[in-house]
């Protein structure tokens, strides 16, 4: 039986100009792969003419069976029109959708795009293997834990909850031989060296309101062990010539001894890699004392969740962390030699126009990267159903729910328009500050590229677009789907054009 992994074709990751197939299919391939599946990976986002390519794909290979990986609500779209396009190049494909989004919102999904013919809730390894076997000896999917479809008589119907996968160190290495590890958007922009994100843990102990991942993997937390890590990060280096890394992992710390074996590992084995790792204030402070070791062993910059400049909004978002902890991790990661990138949170509720000149007043003074986004109530999440019950969200274009666009009105500012122009406001005041010129001669190669990279690249051609009108950068492959429908009109059911997102 033949199975398609597909990543609908989607805009590349706009701010740094660049893409990474994702580390979820490539570790379901490769779980697949283990169990001996006829197996094949479609990263659309870096075919030439992405739509087109996997329409012919499907029409001329008929899988049996095509996955589609939604990993973002703002991609959930891109997801459905795959779906559609699969379905009317051959109407008997089975398609599963799986991802955050699909999994958390599987009724509304499913009713959505009827071309969608089940929902893989949850982690997929074990899923998809149990879906694909059943479906391969047509045996009973009811049995198939995890799975969401709507019956004949469009009632929806869910098989129950898969339990997580205990040791993620069962998990094989992911199959990075099945992606494009070549092509020019797989990196990330950092001083002559290639990059790539990746992902060595599931979760977070946390229970933060806007926060996905958190309630995706309902506040738990499991690693894959340091040594089989580096083992991952060895394979990248000597393989395919990776030596810097966003470690996507939302908290790379939350054990101590978790910072100890990467340290030891990799002090170990002399890769010299670098890496970008994630953590909380909290965690950062404990550390301490493994500051040293964690730039030893190639860190160079601890991203943080700090949110707000103020306790209040801080308890509000169930931070469980105090501006003071924010201080004192930054202090330390300075004083430790790691640069401090921020991840902030702007348009709460109550905010002011005083708050939003403290919040920049506070924050402009210590961080090296400026990770500004807007507060989004992410489909899954707490804040969601609450902000759904107060009647906040004004705009229910999934598209938008990237964390760069208001979906939520504020007390002060009910336009989300203007909340937009705020946002952008803040990035530019931020950027053009002569603190921010001057890193673009930083002796920190790393700080100097980003910030060459940022404002000549990214800030320039904004404030020329703002200005003088010219166009925003767009990757040259990137096509809509509603222009691809056009540019196929003749070819194509009518019925298709209809849903197209
Ligand atoms: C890699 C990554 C990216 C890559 C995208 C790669 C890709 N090909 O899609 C890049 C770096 C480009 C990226 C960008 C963005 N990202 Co991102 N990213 C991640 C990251 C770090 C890892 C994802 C991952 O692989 N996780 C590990 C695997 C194991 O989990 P998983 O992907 O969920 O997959 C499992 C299941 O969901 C399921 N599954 C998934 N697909 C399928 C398919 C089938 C058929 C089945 C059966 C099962 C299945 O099985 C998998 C294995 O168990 C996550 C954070 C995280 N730690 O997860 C954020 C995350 C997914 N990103 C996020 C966001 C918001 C973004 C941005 C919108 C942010 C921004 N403003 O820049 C951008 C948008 C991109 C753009 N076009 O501009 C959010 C999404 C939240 C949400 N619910 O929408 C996350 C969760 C981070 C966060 N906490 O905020 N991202
Ligand atoms: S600490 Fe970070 S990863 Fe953990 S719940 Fe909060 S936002 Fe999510």
């Amino acid at each position: 039986m033949r199975f398609l992994l597909v990543d609908p074709p989607h805009k590349i990751w706009t701010i740094l100009r660049a893409w990474t197939p994702s580390p979820g299919c490539l570790q379901l391939l490769a779980y697949l792969e283990r169990e001996q599946f006829d197996i094949e990976y479609m990263d659309c986002t870096l075919n030439e003419n992405p739509w087109r390519d996997l329409e012919e794909k499907i029409r001329r290979e008929k899988p049996e069976v095509v996955g589609i990986s939604v990993i973002c609500t703002a991609f959930v779209y891109d997801g459905m029109n795959a779906a559609n396009l699969i379905k009317a190049a051959n109407p008997k494909t089975i398609v599963i959708m799986g991802g955050e989004h699909p999994s958390f919102m599987a009724e509304e999904t499913l009713r959505d795009c009827p071309a969608i013919d089940y929902i893989c809730v949850g982690e997929g390894e074990v899923t998809l293997t149990e879906f694909l076997r059943a479906i391969e000896k047509k045996q009973d999917l009811s049995k198939v834990l995890g799975l969401a479809h709507l019956n004949e008589k469009g009632d929806f119907v869910y098989t129950g909850d898969r339990p997580f996968i205990e040791d993620l160190d069962i998990l094989p290495m992911p199959a990075y031989h099945l992606a494009k590890m070549e092509h020019p958007f797989v990196t990330l922009p950092s001083e002559g060296r290639r990059g790539l994100v990746v992902n060595f843990s599931r979760g977070c102990l946390w229970d933060c309101t806007f926060c996905s991942e958190s309630a995706f993997y309902k506040k738990t937390w499991r690693r894959r062990s340091p040594k089989l890590i580096a083992d991952e990060l060895q394979l990248l280096k000597e393989k395919y010539n990776r030596d810097i890394f966003y470690v996507g992992d939302n908290t790379f710390n939350v054990k101590r001894e978790q910072g100890i074996g990467f340290i030891e590992e990799m002090l170990k084995r002399k890769t010299n890699q670098h890496f970008w790792l994630q953590s909380r204030a909290d965690l950062v402070i404990r550390d301490e004392d493994l500051l040293d070791g964690f730039r030893e062993a190639g860190v160079y910059q601890f991203m943080m969740g700090l949110e707000y400049h103020s306790d209040s909004v801080l308890k509000d978002i169930k931070k469980h962390q105090s501006v003071e902890q924010a201080v004192k991790a930054m202090e330390l990661l300075k004083r430790h030699k790691l640069m401090v990138m921020a991840t902030l949170l702007i348009g709460h509720w109550d905010e002011t126009e005083n708050d939003r000149t403290e919040f920049f007043n506070f924050f402009g003074k210590y961080v090296d990267h400026f990770g500004l986004n807007l507060i989004t109530p992410l489909p899954g999440t707490p804040l969601f159903y609450q902000m759904k019950q107060l009647g906040r969200i004004k705009d229910w274009d999934y598209r938008n729910y990237d964390y760069l666009h208001a979906v939520m009105s504020a007390k002060e500012v009910e336009d989300l328009e203007q909340l937009n122009l705020i946002y952008r406001d803040i990035m530019r005041r931020y950027y053009w500050r002569p603190r921010e010129m001057f890193k673009m001669f930083s002796s920190n190669p790393i700080l100097r590229h980003h910030h060459r990279y940022y404002i000549t690249k990214v800030a320039f051609n904004i404030m020329m677009h703002e200005v003088f009108g010219t166009p925003i950068w767009v990757q040259p492959n990137y096509q809509e789907y509603k222009d691809y429908l056009v540019e196929r009109a003749e070819g194509l059911p009518k019925a298709l054009m209809a849903l197209a997102k």
